[in-house]
């Protein structure tokens, strides 16, 4: 469950999810691990740049990648002079008539200067640090884990 586009592309959403633009962070209940807003809302920002090649090498490469560090370059075939960064999760406009890359695993890319309103981040904290925050704020701090 997850902020997506309900109705018919583009011209008609009807928000059945209760959404046509973005929502508020922890409207949908987390995943198992936790975490929400993981997909749909907006894309993610990562810190990754964009190959469109990089899984295939890293599966050429033989082994199983485990957090892999990302490429040291961009390229992308369709815009061979612009550097782009990885963009996770899937937006509020995604749909299944249109954009399944709201799916665990979907990977977006865009220009990092880009702005538009279905591209956001996710802050991230460690354990220690969040147990450290919430010592240090008692009662007045978060109610939600950094995950
Ligand atoms: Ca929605």
């Amino acid at each position: 469950m997850a902020n997506t586009f309900q109705g018919h592309f583009p011209e008609k959403n009807t928000g059945e999810d209760g959404f046509v633009g973005t929502a508020p962070v922890g409207s949908f209940p987390p995943n198992r691990y936790g975490l929400y807003d993981i997909a749909g809302n907006v894309w993610e920002w990562c810190s990754d740049w964009y190959r469109a090649d990089y899984y295939q090498t890293l599966a050429d490469a033989g082994g199983i990648a485990r957090n892999p560090p990302g490429p040291v370059d961009s390229f992308d075939p369709s815009e061979p002079g612009t550097k782009k960064r990885v963009q996770k999760g899937g937006s509020y406009l995604c749909t299944d008539q249109y954009c399944k890359r709201y799916m665990p695993g979907g990977r977006g890319n865009g220009e990092p200067e880009t702005g538009t309103n279905h591209v956001g981040f996710r802050c991230v904290m460690t354990q220690p640090t969040w147990d450290a925050l919430q010592k240090e704020n008692g009662s007045h701090g978060a109610s939600k884990s950094p995950n």
